[in-house]
C-alpha cells in the first residue's frame, strides 16, 4: 500500500518526546513531516480506475445516465440487498432530493448532533429543522427526545446513523407509524453498515448515502438515495434528472442532481476493494483500542460487534477530569505536531447560523449534545495510514495526559504572550 521510502520517513517522523519542552506547541520538533488529515481518501486500484476513465473518454459518454452510473447503482443496490439505488452528485443534492420526494414540509424533527448538510437540506427548501437531543452513548438521535417535539406541523423525521452507526431504527420506526410521519435516514456515514443483520439501505422510506471523498466508499463527490419504495424510486429518478420522462417530456420539477461517468467509474473502483478499505480501517481501529486501553479519560467509541461496520471513524471522547487536559487543550497540542484531529460535530447545528439566530434558545433541549460536541475528537485513519502512525499518535495522548500540569502551565503561558 506504500513504497519502502515512505516507511523509512514515518520512522524518522515518529520521534517520541521525553519531556513537554520536545512538544512542537513548546518549540519542539513536529512529530510528522507532513500534515496527518482526518478524512483522508480511501484509493482503490488505480489501474482499474484509470482503464475505466479511458474506456469513457472512448465512448465519449460523460454523464446522464451512462454506463458506468448504471452498474454503480446496480452493484449498490446488490451489495445492500436493496430494491433501487439512484446515484447523484453529492449526498447533500440526495438528502435534498429525498426530502422533497417524500413530500415532507412545515416542520422536520432532526438531531443537532450531525454535519450542518442535514439540517440544510431542510432549511433549503423552505422547511424547518427541529433539533433533537440525542442518546449521549450512542451520539444518535433519542427516540424519547424526538416524541416531545412532535406538533400539528411536524411531517418527518430524519434519523442519522452518526458514525456508521445505526439509530434506534425500531424506536424511530415506532414513532413515524403511530404518528404518521415519514422517516428518512441519513446514511452517509453508514455505507456497508448493518441494523441486526440487515443492511443499511433497507430502513424508512429511504436512506441517503454519501461517497464524498472522506467517506468510507468514494466517488470524489458522489451519493444515493437507496429506497425499497417503487413510487419513491420513481420520483427521486425524475426529480434527479430535472423531471425529464424522455427526451422533450418534462412530467416534475426536477433539479441537476445527477452524478457523472467518472465518479462512477470511482465508485466502482472502490466497490472492488469494499473488504480490504474494512480490513485496514478495523486494523487501525484495533490499534487505537489497545493503545488508549491504559489511557484514563479517554473513551474510544465501540461499533456493535455483532453487525456490520465500515469503521472509518475513530472517534474519541475526552473526560477532561480524567485526562486532566480538556479537549480543546488536547487539540492543540495534537495540531501542533501536524495531526489534525477534527471536533465533528462541534458546536451542534443549533449553534450554525442560520440556526442559531432562528432559534437562539435550541440549546436548553440540547444537554447531551451540548456536552458532547465539547468531548468528542475524530482521529485520523484510513488506506493511508498505518498503526506505526497510530502508536505515535496515542503515545503522544498518553504523553499529554502524564504531563497535563506543566502542559496547561506553559499553554497558559503561551497565552499571556509568554514563550
Ligand atoms: N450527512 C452527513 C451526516 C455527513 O457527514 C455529510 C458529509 C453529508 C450529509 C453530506 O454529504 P456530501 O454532500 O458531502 O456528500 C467533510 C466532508 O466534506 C463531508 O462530506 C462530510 N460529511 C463531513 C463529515 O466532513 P469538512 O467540512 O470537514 O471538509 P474538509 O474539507 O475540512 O475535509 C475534511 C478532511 O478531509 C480534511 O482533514 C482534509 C481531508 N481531505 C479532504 C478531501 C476533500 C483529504 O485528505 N482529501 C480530500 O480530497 O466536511
Amino acid at each position: 500500500m506504500r513504497s519502502d521510502g515512505r516507511e523509512l520517513r514515518e520512522q524518522r517522523d515518529h520521534e517520541e518526546k521525553s519531556k513537554v519542552s520536545d512538544l512542537a506547541l513548546f518549540g519542539g520538533v513536529k512529530m510528522f513531516a507532513e500534515p496527518q488529515h482526518v478524512g483522508r481518501p480511501n484509493i482503490g486500484d488505480r489501474k482499474r480506475l484509470i482503464s475505466r476513465i479511458e474506456d469513457m473518454l472512448d465512448r465519449c459518454w460523460l454523464t446522464n445516465n451512462g454506463k458506468y452510473v448504471q452498474e454503480f447503482e446496480r452493484e449498490v443496490a446488490v451489495l445492500l440487498g436493496a430494491k433501487h439505488c439512484i446515484a447523484t452528485c453529492n449526498g447533500t443534492v440526495a438528502l435534498e432530493i429525498a426530502i422533497r420526494a417524500a413530500g415532507l414540509s412545515g416542520e422536520v424533527i432532526v438531531p443537532s448532533f450531525t454535519f450542518v448538510a442535514t439540517a440544510h437540506a431542510l432549511q433549503w427548501q423552505a422547511i424547518v429543522p427541529v433539533f433533537s437531543d440525542i442518546d449521549p452513548e450512542t451520539h444518535n438521535i433519542d427516540p424519547a427526545a424526538v416524541m416531545r417535539l412532535i406538533t400539528p406541523r411536524t411531517t418527518g423525521i430524519i434519523g442519522v446513523h452518526v458514525w456508521g452507526r445505526p439509530c434506534d431504527i425500531d424506536g424511530l420506526t415506532a414513532i413515524a407509524q403511530e404518528r404518521n410521519l415519514a422517516l428518512i435516514f441519513d446514511a452517509a456515514h453508514a455505507f456497508g453498515c448493518s441494523y441486526k443483520g440487515k443492511m443499511i439501505g433497507n430502513f424508512g422510506l429511504a436512506e441517503v448515502f454519501s461517497f464524498h471523498a472522506t467517506k468510507f466508499l468514494n466517488s470524489f463527490e458522489g451519493g444515493a438515495v437507496v429506497t425499497n419504495d417503487e413510487r419513491l424510486a420513481k420520483t427521486v429518478r425524475l426529480m434527479t434528472n430535472f423531471g425529464f420522462a424522455g427526451y422533450d417530456d418534462v412530467v416534475y420539477v426536477g433539479t441537476n442532481g445527477k452524478m457523472n461517468e467518472a465518479s462512477a467509474a470511482m465508485g466502482l473502483t472502490s466497490l472492488e476493494s469494499f473488504e480490504d478499505f474494512i480490513t485496514v480501517n478495523r486494523r487501525n481501529y484495533d490499534a487505537y483500542q489497545r493503545e488508549f486501553a491504559d489511557v484514563p479519560g479517554v473513551r474510544l467509541i465501540e461499533y456493535p460487534e455483532r453487525e456490520r461496520g465500515n469503521y472509518q471513524y475513530v472517534i474519541i471522547e475526552i473526560d477532561s477530569e480524567a485526562f486532566r487536559l480538556s479537549r480543546d487543550e488536547l487539540r492543540q497540542v495534537l495540531w501542533a505536531e501536524n495531526i489534525l484531529v477534527r471536533r465533528y460535530f462541534y458546536p451542534g447545528c443549533h449553534r450554525m447560523q442560520p440556526y442559531r439566530s432562528l432559534f437562539p434558545h435550541a440549546g436548553l433541549v440540547l444537554p447531551a449534545t451540548e456536552a458532547l460536541v465539547e468531548r468528542t475528537l475524530c482521529l485520523p485513519t484510513g488506506t493511508s495510514f498505518g498503526v506505526s502512525e497510530v502508536r505515535a499518535i496515542c503515545g503522544l495522548i498518553r504523553f499529554a495526559s502524564e504531563h497535563a500540569t506543566e502542559v496547561r502551565r506553559r499553554l497558559e503561558r503561551n497565552q499571556r504572550g509568554g514563550i
